[in-house]
């Protein structure tokens, strides 16, 4: 698939899984009809995340999901991935790009538009845009405050490449994220800490494609 029909993107986590392991909360995600899976198991080693990146690259296959993996182009290219998503501390777009090929997606994390016309610029295929809202998922011993929908719309007119919102977005507020011209949403939380993992996608799926209200 494209990112640009990438419309829910769950990022995984295992110590907010519960007693319900990656995979499983990727294959009722996708039951779900997520578009996109993203491989970060932050505080995990690299062995862990190798191993459970292989899992998960078999439930994604099997479905036909873009898996892409956090930080880590040496795990997204031993496991198969379709991709990497860098950060500003993280090895750049160009270098990510050069490592994995043309064919690969390349996405990067940016929260101002001069962030993200600098990603474009290198050839990102998407932007992960936040935290939109205020999240305690980032950072675990910190809240990170939220950007708000009107830089999602900022940054949307800056570049021409899909943007993904991210950060505390969950069906109830995620609506204003796409109205602003987000393509999709990207969630930790809304998904891998409910009761119910599939009905969570499914009830955030329908949040994203309910067209705007008119009159
Ligand atoms: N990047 C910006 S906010 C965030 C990441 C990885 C955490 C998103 O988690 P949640 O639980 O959906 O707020
Ligand atoms: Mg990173």
């Amino acid at each position: 698939m494209n990112p640009s029909n990438w419309r829910t993107y769950l990022v995984t986590q295992a110590s907010l899984s519960g007693d319900r392991s990656t995979p499983d909360i990727v294959r009722a995600a996708i039951d779900g009809g997520v578009d996109a899976v993203q491989l970060r198991e932050k505080g995990t080693s690299a062995r862990s995340r190798y191993e459970t990146g292989l899992e998960v690259r078999e439930v994604t296959a099997a479905a036909d999901v873009d898996l892409i993996v956090n930080d880590r182009v040496d795990i997204a290219r031993a496991i198969d991935a379709d991709g990497v998503h860098v950060g500003q501390s993280d090895l750049s777009v160009a270098v990510a790009r050069d490592l994995l090929g043309t064919d690969a997606i390349v996405g990067c994390s940016t929260s101002t538009v001069a962030e993200a016309r600098e990603a474009a610029a290198a050839g990102a295929d998407y932007l992960g845009v936040g935290a939109v809202y205020g999240t305690s998922s980032k950072d675990v011993d910190a809240d990170t405050d939220g950007i708000g929908p009107q830089r999602i719309a900022d940054i949307a007119d800056a570049v021409s490449i899909p943007v993904v919102g991210i950060g505390g977005i969950t069906p109830a507020n995620a609506a204003p994220v796409v109205e602003a011209g987000a393509t999709g949403v990207a969630v930790i939380s809304a998904i891998t800490t409910a009761p119910d993992p599939q009905a969570a996608t499914e009830t955030l799926a329908a949040a994203v494609e309910t067209p705007k209200e008119v009159g």
